[in-house]
Parts: C-alpha cells; sequence; structure tokens
C-alpha cells in the first residue's frame, strides 16, 4: 500500500492494548528499584495508562492481571476506566505464584490442585463478564526441571482437559488465548512451550481458542514473522504480548533491540489482513519498566508499533509480487528494505495533526504536570508492582 492516505486510515484504526502491570514497580530478581509516583492499585493504574491514550489516540484498552489487579467491585473498575476514556481488555489469568503450583497448576498430578487452579480460571471468567472484557489469556509457568520427573504425555493429558473445562466456561464473544513460552521457570521441559503446541490445543478446543505471541519468547534466531504467518493463514492468531529481548524474557520496550524484527513481523500481519479489526489479532504490550519511567516508556512502546505498521503498510506490494513473481531475488528484497528505510515519523506526525493529537506524544505528556502531581499525591502505601 503506498497511498499514503490509505495508510494513515489503517494507522488510525489500529488498537494497542497497555499492561495494567507496566505502571507499578518491577524488576528483576536482584532489585526493584522503586519508583515515586507508581500507582498504588488498579484504579491507579488505569488513570496512567488514560494518560498513554491522551497522547497517542491508539491505545483504548487497558489488560489487566489477576490477582494482581484484584479489586471488590470489578463493575466498578469498568466504570472508572470509561470515565476516563478507556477500557478493560483482556484478563490475564496468574497460576503461578501460590506454593501449591510449584510442581504445575492445570497440569500437576493432584486432582485438587487442577481444580484450584481451573477455579482460578473461572473466576477469571467471572470478571470477564463484569468487566465485559473480551479475552481470557493463559499462560502456565508448567514444566519440569529433570528427566523424568513427570510424565509429559500425562500433563498434556491434565492440560487438555483443564482447558476444555475453561472453554466450556467461555460465553457468547469471549475467547481464550494461550500463551506459549520456551522456557523459565521450568528449565528442563514446559508444557507449552511453543506456537506448534499452543496451536494444537486451540485447534483441538475450537474457535474461540487463539494463540498468543509473545515476542520475547522464542529461542534465539527464531524466525518469528514466520510462525505469525503460519498462524494468521490457519485463522489461529489471537494476540501479540509486545516486548523486545535480547537475550532470554527480557520484557524490554517493543521495537527497541531490534525494530527489524519488529517490521518484518507486521508485514506479515498486514500480508495475512491482521490489522483489520475483524481478523480479531490483539496488539498488545507485556512490558515491564525498570529503570526508565514508566508513563514516558509506553507512550514510546506505542508509537515504536506505529512506526514499524506504517513502515510495513509503505510495503509496494505490486512491485514485490512482480519481483517475487519474476524470481528477482535482490529486487523483492530491495521492495521490502525501501519500506523499512523509509522515514515515517513525518506521515505519523501528519496523521496526529489530522487527529488533533499533539505531534509529538513525548513532548505533549512531559509538558503536563501529571508526572509532579503523582509524586506528590501517591505516597506512602503498598506501591502496586509485578507479582504485588
Ligand atoms: C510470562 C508472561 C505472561 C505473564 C506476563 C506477566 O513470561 O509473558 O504473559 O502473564 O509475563
Ligand atoms: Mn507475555
Ligand atoms: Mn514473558
Amino acid at each position: 500500500m503506498t497511498d499514503r492516505t490509505a495508510v494513515k486510515a489503517a494507522l488510525a484504526s489500529q488498537r494497542i492494548e497497555l499492561p495494567s502491570w507496566a505502571f507499578g514497580n518491577s524488576g528483576t530478581r536482584f532489585k526493584v528499584f522503586a519508583q515515586a509516583g507508581v500507582p498504588r492499585d488498579p484504579f491507579e493504574k488505569i488513570a496512567d495508562a488514560a494518560q498513554v491514550h491522551r497522547y497517542t489516540g491508539v491505545a483504548p484498552t487497558v489488560s489487566l492481571h489477576i490477582p494482581w489487579d484484584l479489586v471488590d467491585d470489578y463493575h466498578k473498575l469498568a466504570s472508572h476506566a470509561e470515565s476516563l476514556g478507556v477500557r478493560i481488555g483482556v484478563i490475564n489469568s496468574n497460576t503461578f505464584q501460590d506454593n501449591d503450583y510449584m510442581l504445575g497448576s492445570v497440569t500437576h498430578a493432584d486432582p485438587a490442585v487442577r481444580r484450584k487452579a481451573v477455579d482460578h480460571l473461572f473466576a477469571c471468567v467471572d470478571v470477564m463478564d463484569a468487566t465485559g472484557s473480551p479475552d481470557l489469556k493463559l499462560w502456565f509457568a508448567d514444566g519440569t526441571n529433570y528427566p523424568g520427573q513427570d510424565d509429559f504425555r500425562a500433563r498434556q493429558d491434565r492440560l487438555a482437559e483443564s482447558l476444555s473445562k475453561v472453554y466450556d466456561r467461555l460465553g457468547d464473544g469471549q475467547r481464550m488465548l494461550l500463551e506459549y513460552k520456551l522456557f523459565e521457570p521450568a528449565f528442563y521441559h514446559t508444557d507449552v512451550p511453543d506456537w506448534g503446541t499452543s496451536f494444537a490445543h486451540c485447534v483441538a478446543l475450537g474457535e474461540k481458542a487463539k494463540v498468543v505471541v509473545d515476542t520475547g519468547h522464542h529461542a534465539p534466531g527464531t524466525n518469528i514473522e514466520f510462525i505469525v504467518a503460519m498462524l494468521l493463514r490457519a485463522g489461529k492468531l489471537g494476540a501479540f504480548d509486545f516486548n523486545s529481548r535480547f537475550y532470554a524474557d527480557d520484557d524490554l520496550m517493543v521495537g527497541s533491540a531490534d525494530p527489524f524484527q519488529l517490521f518484518r513481523i507486521m508485514h506479515e500481519v498486514v500480508r495475512g489482513g491482521g490489522l483489520s479489526a475483524s481478523s480479531g489479532v490483539n496488539f498488545m504490550l507485556d512490558q515491564c519498566h525498570n529503570i526508565e519511567p514508566k508513563i514516558p516508556a509506553q507512550i514510546r512502546s506505542v508509537m515504536n508499533v506505529q512506526e514499524a505498521t506504517a513502515k510495513a503498510l509503505l510495503v509496494d506490494w505490486p512491485a514485490l509480487s512482480a519481483a517475487q513473481q519474476a524470481g528477482d531475488v535482490l529486487g523483492a528484497n530491495a521492495v521490502l528494505m525501501d519500506a523499512y528505510n523509509t522515514d515515517v515519523r513525518p506521515l505519523l506526525v501528519e496523521l496526529r495533526q489530522e487527529q488533533g493529537l499533539d505531534p509529538d506524544p513525548m513532548a505533549a505528556y512531559a509538558r503536563t504536570d501529571y508526572a509532579t502531581k503523582i509524586v506528590n499525591e501517591r505516597v506512602g502505601g503498598h506501591q502496586a508492582g509485578w507479582g504485588a
């Protein structure tokens, strides 16, 4: 697509979802550097997310993580979000921080532990019912550390059985998104380690089950854009968890470590029709900001996704297709690289001006007193964060 107006229209309709946990304190197992002014509860996390939407105009939904975002009244939280111009998005489950899950959650050999895990997933669907969230996101830390520790096949059977119970609980318009991760916290084997395993379970479950691609959850050198192409082709790409990695599950800002990889992913998204709202692909961020200020880091991340998307939209498809058909290896590669090497920032400035937004979202936020205000207001109390 090389028509500027069409590119801008596609960019204007793109939506990027923010994770509530990006606004809380986070760190590594070595140290959490607490920041002043971080939210003390889910209401304040949503208020911060609303700031990101205010200056980017494309981030109107916030993912919650249960129980990190536990509140008494989810209707109230949803109304609070709406009053700030945003909505609650995907509900992320958490079956990885309870002592009972040391040897697994939905794959555990003990039926009582599996029941507890499935009950938590049911409770997450209750939250979806209360908030109007369309998606339940599942990531399981389940796996083993030593060969022989447990039976792979028995664990897959237990996983399939647990998933189907939750699947049956989904209402109309609700989906289940199954995330995979190569390793960590289990180091020998993980029960849902790759897209193939997630895909196999989703196919067995049915239409409402889709795969989540977390960009940080692959072995180095994995061709993630090929996975994206395959999933879109099969109608099974449900969502992205965007972030960047240099080594493992680093959770750095999307597009920061390898913007070219993000472009290649977005190119396959465009090619596979994943950008249209009807495809149902949810572009979520799953990041932690350990040393950088959180609200600006989320604004920057949204902008990085927009820039990669703009470049992908600028690919000259007729020229690419002609070069591919003609076996013109260098010509085809040059068409793709031309799009990647385009400076799309002026186009995004133009788009924001047309939308009545400040052309520079980072500067626009920095000019406000919001950061000072939250530092002054949010004193004392418990500072919510990753795992809190
Ligand atoms: C696991 C993961 C998953 C969790 C999130 C906090 O590494 O990517 O999506 O819910 O981190
Ligand atoms: Mn993730
Ligand atoms: Mn992760």
